[in-house]
């Protein structure tokens, strides 16, 4: 059976949920047809740590596509990642209190990744289920760019036939019951579009440049 590795990050900065784990956890051992199923992987929200055990679960599983998801609080559509960056810069401490800042994920990479999903195709296929999603240019400085950065790395130098990439996504309602203006998605959106995520990123090639 072939699989198809999701990631979700437990909760931090003072949050008790963590709506890519929300969405991860409910995903786990779905099964698309005869010969794919989901795994769930929860990742530490540490620096060091995350990467350790996401490189694990990609030996452990040896999944065709990699879909890792974060909480980007306060955004109000999914942010399908485009770009992993080269740099880290914590603005608060992960949740072993380490704050890198200024820095490089790896030392000897690029200064960047592209994301080798699909996202052209997977932002069409969320737009005609009516899921507000956007291109993302920049999934920050911090543990998720951190995380994306080391997916991409990996799938460069050790991994090539995967097709892996990032997707942040909005608070759950209930975490943005308190914060004024504050966007959310609900759970079964959220479960829906990583669906149609998935679904894609097995059928469609990654997006090609025009050059
Ligand atoms: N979001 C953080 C780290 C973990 C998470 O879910 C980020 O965007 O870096």
């Amino acid at each position: 059976m072939m699989k198809v590795l999701i990631t979700g990050f437990e909760p931090f900065a003072g949050e008790a949920i963590n709506p890519s784990w929300q969405v991860a956890s409910a995903l786990h051992g779905w099964q698309l047809d005869d010969e794919v199923s989901i795994v769930s992987v929860k990742l530490p929200c540490v620096f060091k740590q995350c990467l350790l055990q996401l490189e694990q679960a990609i030996s452990q599983f040896k999944p065709v596509v990699v879909i890792m998801l974060g909480q980007a609080g306060g955004c109000a559509q999914l942010q399908l990642e485009k770009i992993a960056s080269n740099f880290i810069n914590a603005p608060y401490p992960d949740n072993a209190g380490q704050q890198p800042r200024n820095t490089l994920t790896a030392s000897h990479g690029p200064a960047a990744y592209f994301s080798n999903l699909p996202i052209n195709a997977m932002l069409q296929a969320l737009h005609s289920q009516q899921i507000p999603a956007q291109l993302s240019l920049s999934a920050g400085s911090y543990v998720c760019n951190h995380s994306f950065y080391g997916l991409m790395h990996l799938i460069k130098n050790q991994f090539a036939s995967i097709k892996g990439g990032f997707i942040h996504l909005p608070y759950l309602p209930e975490q943005a019951l308190h914060k004024a203006d504050t966007a959310s998605m609900a759970l079964a959106t959220l479960i829906d579009a990583i669906k149609i995520c998935v679904e894609v990123s097995l059928l469609q090639q990654p997006d090609q440049l025009v050059v």
